[in-house]
């Protein structure tokens, strides 16, 4: 890996969010070539090989820089250890040990400790996870809220057929550097054999010690299946389940918090929220509680949500919805109390006016920043753009670009709720600011 430091120039005054909102909204663009909604729209961890990506600036290969304010906020995006072989998620265990784990595409995850990458994986599962078009693979990874005591964590990736699996592993001792294959043992599984992207697969632990899978549509371009809006069906929504415990034959229980528990329809049961497209990054901000969600968008607009754990009838508007704009005017009969993004970044191909820094076109949802060595990130919901190579700050009400750095798979919390992001060339590194 390179390190070289570019220098990100000054940006302009940021759009404010409700310039953003406002903006003309040109109906969906119908003449987006197959190759950029499948790649532009569905992907993650796709990576750029057309010639449409001829213009992303950022490789993989940078760090960065400094960028403008957002509240006196000075970025700094700084590697911390490469090496790692497709990088998709990270996490720590809160244990106090000091360890970061990152979860690799192919279905390994890997210990980071003291600014080296532990050889021995700490889990390996590939044999079972399915890598097929480019999105699948190991996707999500969190550590149980109890995990000094129990050694457990949570895995989702892709089987060899495509489905979405929830599992769990367990750690012999919290303590130890690796943990067998043969303790993987599925909790959920989510069938997706329809088509490869849109998995989904973030993982985040509520303050109520729920935990919240996010699941994507299903995949195409444009909810083909129509799932997002059917509450009966497991995909296009955030899930919340209690895996604290058996019940019965499963190996979670529906909480009892949950509004659909007692419907007839076991999936329903589960469902947290409606009408998402692909949240491919969740998290739950640590000090409010509240769930981050952001959503990958179609052909015109990428969105951050956000919303209270103690909400119900949660609907976040996908397919009747892209953003703020119309989209499957079919699917919006149920559409009640839909809940609004915070902010958006738009496609400039799709949306008339939509001028850097925001614009997106893969976004990559990050944490509310609550650590305690960058005292002006404090509050700061900081996310990215995959394409773009653009990261964001959004604080009460604004959206303001702070640095860039392309291939962003992935933001996550250190055990002391330091900011680091993974890219898919295989770098850790170091959120901070001053
Ligand atoms: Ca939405």
């Amino acid at each position: 890996m390179h390190h070289q430091r570019h220098h990100v120039s000054a940006y302009p005054d940021s759009i404010p969010n409700e310039t953003m909102r406002n903006m003309k909204t040109s109906p969906r663009i119908q003449a987006v070539s197959l190759a950029a909604v499948v790649c532009v729209a569905a992907g993650a961890v796709v990576l750029p090989s057309s010639a449409a990506y001829a213009d992303t600036a950022t490789a993989d290969t940078e760090s960065t820089a400094t960028g403008r304010s957002l509240s006196g906020v000075a970025l700094s995006v700084s590697p911390y250890v490469s090496g790692l072989n497709n990088p998709t998620a990270l996490a720590a265990a809160r244990d106090g040990r000091g360890r970061l784990f990152v979860a690799e595409r192919a279905g390994v995850v890997r210990i980071v400790k003291s600014g080296r990458v532990y050889k021995k994986p700490y889990l390996n599962i590939s044999s079972v996870v399915g890598s097929n078009g480019g999105e699948q693979g190991l996707l999500g990874l969190a550590f149980s809220p109890k995990f000094k005591t129990n050694g457990k964590f949570f895995v989702t990736y892709s089987a060899r057929d495509g489905a979405v699996i929830l599992a769990s592993a367990k750690a012999k001792k919290s303590s130890k550097n690796s943990v067998k294959k043969s303790t993987l043992k599925t909790i959920l599984r989510v069938p997706h054999s329809f088509a490869t992207n849109h998995n989904g697969g973030s993982l985040a632990f509520g303050t109520d010690g729920l935990l919240y899978f996010g699941t994507g549509d299903g995949g195409g371009g444009g909810d083909p299946q129509r799932t997002a809006q059917r509450l009966s069906s497991p995909l296009g929504k955030i899930l919340r389940l209690d895996v604290s415990k058996s019940c019965g034959k499963k190996r979670y229980c529906v909480p009892s918090v949950n509004q659909y528990r007692t419907s007839k329809s076991k999936t329903k049961r589960l469902v947290f929220a409606s009408g998402v497209r692909n949240p491919w990054r969740i998290s739950v901000d640590s000090a409010t509680g509240n769930l981050w969600v952001a959503d990958v968008g179609q052909d015109a607009y990428e969105e951050v949500n956000v919303v209270s754990t103690g909400a119900r009838g949660v609907n976040f508007g996908w397919s009747c919805k892209e953003g703020n704009a119309g989209f499957n005017s079919s699917q919006c009969a149920g559409l009640a109390g839909y809940v609004a993004p915070v902010t958006t970044l738009c496609h400039t191909e799709a949306v008339s006016g939509c001028t850097p820094p925001f614009v997106g076109e893969s976004i990559i949802g990050g944490y509310v920043y609550r650590g305690r060595t960058s005292p002006t990130l404090v509050g700061t919901y900081v996310f990215a753009d995959f394409i773009s190579g653009r990261v964001f700050g959004y604080q009460a009400g604004q959206t303001r670009q702070l640095a860039t750095l392309g291939r962003i798979t992935s933001f996550g919390e250190s055990d002391s709720r330091e900011l680091f992001a993974v890219t898919y060339g295989g770098t850790v590194y170091r959120v901070s600011s001053n």
